[in-house]
């Protein structure tokens, strides 16, 4: 009786990846065999290799896996990039390899909960909040919202080299979505306070918590001339900024590394004034446009007979961001729900110089209301 050395030669799928959704683990991780000529299982401690081998974006996790007993068992993996198909290929040197069928990558899963939170500490936690019975446009599982937030976090990383502190969940933006009681026909008519609702909303609702600031994207609209509203502490109590989508014109930023649009500076805009800025002791407050600054360039700017065409966070530094302004200021520079981003990160966001496209829009609320 003669003893073969049972030699491997190829990989085997035994379990097929599949439950690929935006922000999450396969929901099935994929097993591989090490087997031989015979189809057996070779109890060969080989290290295999999985790859994105057709199918845009990336695969994430833990890519190379030794096989325990002839068989490799991945555990984390997951898939970045557009929807659709995707297809994995797992290699082993010396080996014939092996190609799992085809996949579609889904949109992420809706949750109605502030996720378990990344970082510890001062953070700006992102809603999608419709009107009752509102037109579902799945903002916050499309990562239409995701992209909105990149667009104008690499537009403000290149201005100041300061970024917002997000709330991100397993390295993704904590994007959660919230339905409010009463329809966009009755939210509506409160005007300029639509945010003041949505934030007694919320607030009744328990979501709101103590050390956060909120940012909505809102999917209702509003009576006034306005496309967005938010508190402006400590005169205008609250920590709630939120863009109605419904009452302005505009589509969101179509992808991380554009440019903002209007949305974008009118989010970065409005998330701002929950900071207190800018200040009504500020040198260049503007008494009759509460929380902002004349000038059309800059994102803080009220409105007016020109333009807003943001450039500039605080044209010549010295009203809300600079290292040097008195501490009765609420200042960008110092306020703990921004900190500073690495230059690489700043030098690699979407080029320096690009003209926002936006020109002949209203600011985000032109006057801010007073209380
Ligand atoms: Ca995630
Ligand atoms: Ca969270
Ligand atoms: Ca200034
Ligand atoms: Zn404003």
């Amino acid at each position: 009786m003669a003893a073969f050395l049972p030699r491997p030669t190829h990989l085997e799928i035994r379990i097929q990846p599949n439950g690929a959704r935006i922000g999450s683990p396969l929901g099935v991780q994929p097993i591989v065999e090490v087997r031989d000529s015979y189809g057996r299982v070779v109890k060969d401690a080989v290290p295999v290799t999985v790859a994105l081998a057709s199918g845009d974006g990336h695969l994430l996790g833990t890519v190379v896996v030794n096989a325990v007993d002839g068989v490799a068992r991945f555990t984390d993996l997951r898939l970045t990039g557009g929807y659709g198909a995707k297809t994995l290929t797992f290699t082993s040197p010396g080996l014939r390899s092996a190609t799992a069928d085809s996949m579609d990558l889904s949109p992420a899963v809706r949750s109605r909960l502030d996720r378990p939170d990344d970082i510890t500490g001062s953070q700006v936690h992102v809603i999608y909040v419709l009107p009752r019975g509102a037109t579902d446009r799945e903002l916050d599982t499309k990562v239409d919202i995701a992209n909105s937030v990149a667009a104008f976090q690499g537009w403000l990383a290149r201005a100041t080299r300061m970024q917002i502190r997000f709330d991100l969940y397993q390295g993704d933006l904590d994007v959660s979505f919230f339905e409010l009681s009463r329809p966009d026909s009755e939210m509506r008519l409160f005007g300029a306070f639509v945010v003041t609702e949505i934030e007694r909303e919320l607030a009744g609702a328990g979501v709101i918590q103590q050390d956060k600031r909120y940012l909505i994207y809102y999917g209702g609209g509003t009576a006034a001339f306005v496309c967005g509203g938010a508190a402006w502490p400590p005169i205008v109590e609250g920590q709630v900024a939120a863009i109605y989508l419904g009452a302005c014109p505009g589509e969101l930023a179509s992808g991380p590394n554009d440019s903002p649009g209007y949305w974008e500076f009118a989010a970065l805009h409005d998330l701002l004034h929950t900071l207190g800025i800018v200040s009504s002791a500020a040198p260049h407050h503007t008494a009759n446009s509460w929380g902002h600054v004349p000038e059309p360039e800059d994102l803080m700017y009220g409105g007016g007979t020109s333009p807003w065409e943001p450039t500039t966070v605080d044209v010549n530094g010295d009203d809300y961001f600079s290292p040097n302004l008195p501490d009765s200021l609420s200042n960008l520079a110092t306020n703990v729900f921004v900190e500073p981003v690495a230059a690489t990160v700043a030098a690699a966001s979407a080029p320096a110089g690009v003209h926002p496209r936006i020109s002949s829009i209203l600011p985000a609320h032109s006057p801010f209301p007073k209380p």
